[in-house]
């Protein structure tokens, strides 16, 4: 059975949580909170050199990088989430190229300076949270025109691609990012968030950072 280790918090982790939740796959998942120091161990990082999270260790095959481990389960296990068709691939992997080079890059200089900063206590940088900020607004119009123009943003079926980005979103509601500040990308993301691969990781993402926070 793949093991999967990471933390509630963690949107890469939270991807592939859904990924294998939508996949049906059975898997074991391995709290380890890189902010404790447990991700530098000798032991983990044989599993990602980082020392990030996530990674899977599915029988004795490590894998890192939430999008790599994504597609590896797919062509594992014959998923149509990562369509073999060249030019239907070629669209997932636009997207989740797209999605891992600018959303979540101003996702993480958003999400640092406003929740993890005070969490290790460290001073918030407010250039590079209001750099977070512009980066996502540009990007997420790109989204938003997308799921204008098709249901799912790469096409006519829901795949990887719109994991990752369901992981994205998820945490905008606690940096204080609007989404019915883009209205396609909002009825896109309140159908997912019904689904059962969604609520099989949480009710919200809000709900476990509140967890977290309590304690
Ligand atoms: N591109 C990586 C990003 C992984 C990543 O940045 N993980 C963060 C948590 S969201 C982490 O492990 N941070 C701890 C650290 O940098 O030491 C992926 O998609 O797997």
């Amino acid at each position: 059975m793949v093991k999967l280790y990471g933390l509630g918090l963690s949107f890469p982790v939270n991807r592939v949580r859904m990924c294998l939740n939508a996949m049906g796959l059975e898997y074991e998942f391995v709290v380890i909170n890189p902010l404790a120091g447990e991700t530098q161990t000798e032991e983990y990082l044989k599993m990602n050199p980082s020392g990030k999270i996530p990674a899977i260790d599915d029988d004795g095959f490590y894998l890192f990088e939430s999008n790599a481990i994504m597609k590896y389960l797919c062509r594992k296990h014959n998923s149509d989430f990562y369509p073999t068709d060249i030019v239907e691939q070629a669209h997932v992997d636009k997207w989740l190229d797209f999605i891992g080079a600018h959303l979540n890059n101003g996702l993480a200089k958003v999400f640092f300076n406003k929740i993890v900063a005070g969490l290790i206590d460290v001073e918030a940088d407010e250039k590079s949270m209001q750099e977070g900020y512009v980066f996502i607004k540009r990007f997420m119009t790109v989204i938003e025109k997308q799921l204008g123009a098709t249901p799912y943003l790469a096409g006519d079926k829901m795949t990887i691609a719109d994991i990752a980005l369901l992981a994205t979103v998820d945490p905008f509601e606690v940096v204080d990012i609007n989404l019915s500040d883009y209205p396609n990308v909002a009825t896109w993301a309140s159908k997912l968030m019904k689904e059962s691969f969604y609520r099989k990781v949480h009710g919200s993402y809000k709900e476990t950072l509140d967890a977290m926070m309590a304690g």
